[in-house]
């Protein structure tokens, strides 16, 4: 099939930013139709385009694909951003990649905490990624002295680590101080043309959803 991919989600991050991360570094022009209210959720559930009746769907190369992971294992895979052969995939990209996810997934719910649970929620997020999963990278890097996680070329591991690194600033701006490896990754990371232009004001990324955006996906999903 020709044509770009379409991405059918909410005009906010959730669980599609990553996916248009990949594609935008991987070059890929995507198209969005946004859902704006519960009806059109409703409609896309009952017309059978939604396995388990959940976006994220990509409809891309003829298929409407759903899961987060697997629309990304996909794209990465036809990109060759999951690392040069099986070892380099199984031993280092997936291992990377989930660790990433478990981070991505704190920082993405930060937003949807309740008032009560904000406090502990920030305190809980900012640990995992202070002392457990930025530490692991920065050793990475360390190890390895090379300018990428995996082999020597981009990975979705990259990309991946990147946007995190990028949301917890939003909350922490300081939160690289302690890793040096860290703030050249980012640096190196953004100056990619394809990062780059994702990175500029206008394009297809995010912004991290304020107070009106939570009560209009709120009403839409919950
Ligand atoms: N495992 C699935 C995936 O990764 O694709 C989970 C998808 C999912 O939870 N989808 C939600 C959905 O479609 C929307 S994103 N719900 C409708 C239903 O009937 O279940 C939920 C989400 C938001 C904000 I909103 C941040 C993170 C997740």
């Amino acid at each position: 099939m020709s044509g770009k991919p379409k991405l059918h989600y909410f005009n906010g991050r959730g669980r599609m930013e990553p996916i248009r991360w990949l594609l935008a570094a991987a070059g890929v022009e995507f198209d969005e139709c946004f859902i704006e209210k519960k009806e059109d959720l409703t409609k896309l559930q009952n017309d059978g385009s939604l396995l388990f009746q959940q976006v994220p769907m990509v409809e891309i190369d003829g298929m409407k694909l759903v899961q987060t992971r697997a629309i990304m294992n996909y794209i990465a895979t036809k990109y060759n951003l999951c690392g040069k052969d099986l070892k380099e995939r199984a031993l280092y990209c997936n291992k990377f990649v989930e660790g990433l996810f478990d981070l991505n997934e704190l920082l993405l719910m930060h937003v949807l905490q309740p008032a009560d649970q904000k406090e502990q929620h920030f305190a809980n997020m900012m640990d995992k990624a202070e002392n457990r999963h930025f530490p692991v990278f920065e050793k990475v890097l360390k190890d390895h002295g090379k300018d990428f996680l995996v082999g020597n070329q981009l990975s979705r591991a990259d990309v991946q680590l990147l946007e995190v690194i990028l949301m917890a600033e939003e909350y922490k701006p300081d939160i690289l101080a302690k890793f040096p490896l860290l703030q050249s990754f980012k640096a190196r990371m953004s100056a990619i043309p394809n990062i780059k232009k994702f990175l500029q004001p206008g394009s297809q990324r995010k912004p991290l959803a304020d107070k009106n955006a939570v009560a209009k996906v709120m009403k839409i999903f919950y």
